[in-house]
């Protein structure tokens, strides 16, 4: 994004490296970080049209949460397997990427805030393990979700809690997602008791008159990553 590359050129002028930059993540095409190198800091729906970098990564080194596809643009139609990192410290945490996407890596795209790592966002996903072309991404209350008939699995960053309703405006069913830490994913939200595609609204902070509130699990480190070994998951 442009405020990243307008970030990097101010580093670049301090003879600092913009590998210190605020999120991104370096692909290799051997293990152990080794080989020709890809340096992202953006999404992108295809490496192989864009960078000739298709099925090629074998390891990685990240800093925020970056989301990895064995399929092109984020598993459309929720297709593929998914490996992700989420890492908000400011080390880049590198690891050779697992079976599910090591040497098929095809599209690439990162959670939450454009700019930074601990910013309050929340972002709804089409399928479950942040798959599908579309997303919906916000920071504020939302009275009226774009995605309100299609998703399954979320991430939230930063430390504000959300409530989330079954109607439109804040009204019908509402839980509140109290968090913990600065990263909160949720691959699946049928695990948290969401049914798939039935939220319509989204306010920031929990209200005291939310029907229940579920204490979300952050992530369990500063750094790790997981992978989703069941094949067509989704299905
Ligand atoms: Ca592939």
């Amino acid at each position: 994004m442009s405020i990243i590359k307008i970030f990097c050129v101010i580093l670049a002028f301090q003879h600092v490296s913009c590998l210190l930059a605020p999120r991104q993540v370096v692909l290799y095409d051997r293990t152990n970080y080794g080989g020709m190198s890809l340096t992202l800091t953006d999404y992108s729906f295809n490496l192989g049209t864009q960078y000739n970098y298709n099925d090629r990564a074998q390891s990685v080194c990240a800093i925020g949460i970056w989301i990895f596809y064995d399929d092109t643009s984020f598993g459309r139609g929720g297709s593929g397997r998914v490996q992700y990192v989420s890492n908000t410290g400011s080390q880049q945490y590198c690891f050779n990427l697992g079976d599910s996407v090591r040497g098929k890596l095809t599209s690439v795209r990162y959670g939450g805030h454009v700019t930074g790592l601990v910013e309050s966002t929340f972002t709804l996903f089409e399928y479950t393990w942040f798959k599908g072309v579309a997303e919906e991404k916000f920071t504020a209350s939302k009275p009226s979700l774009s995605l309100s008939s299609r998703h399954q699995s979320i991430i939230i960053t930063g430390t504000s809690s959300w409530t989330v309703y079954e109607g439109l405006n804040y009204t019908g069913a509402s839980k509140c997602l109290s968090v913990s830490g600065n990263t909160n994913i949720i691959t699946d939200i049928s695990s948290i008791q969401i049914r798939h595609s039935s939220l319509r609204s989204v306010r920031k902070g929990c209200t005291a008159d939310a029907d229940v509130i579920i204490h979300l699990p952050s992530s369990p480190n500063v750094a790790s990553n997981f992978e989703n070994v069941a094949s067509n998951s989704t299905l």
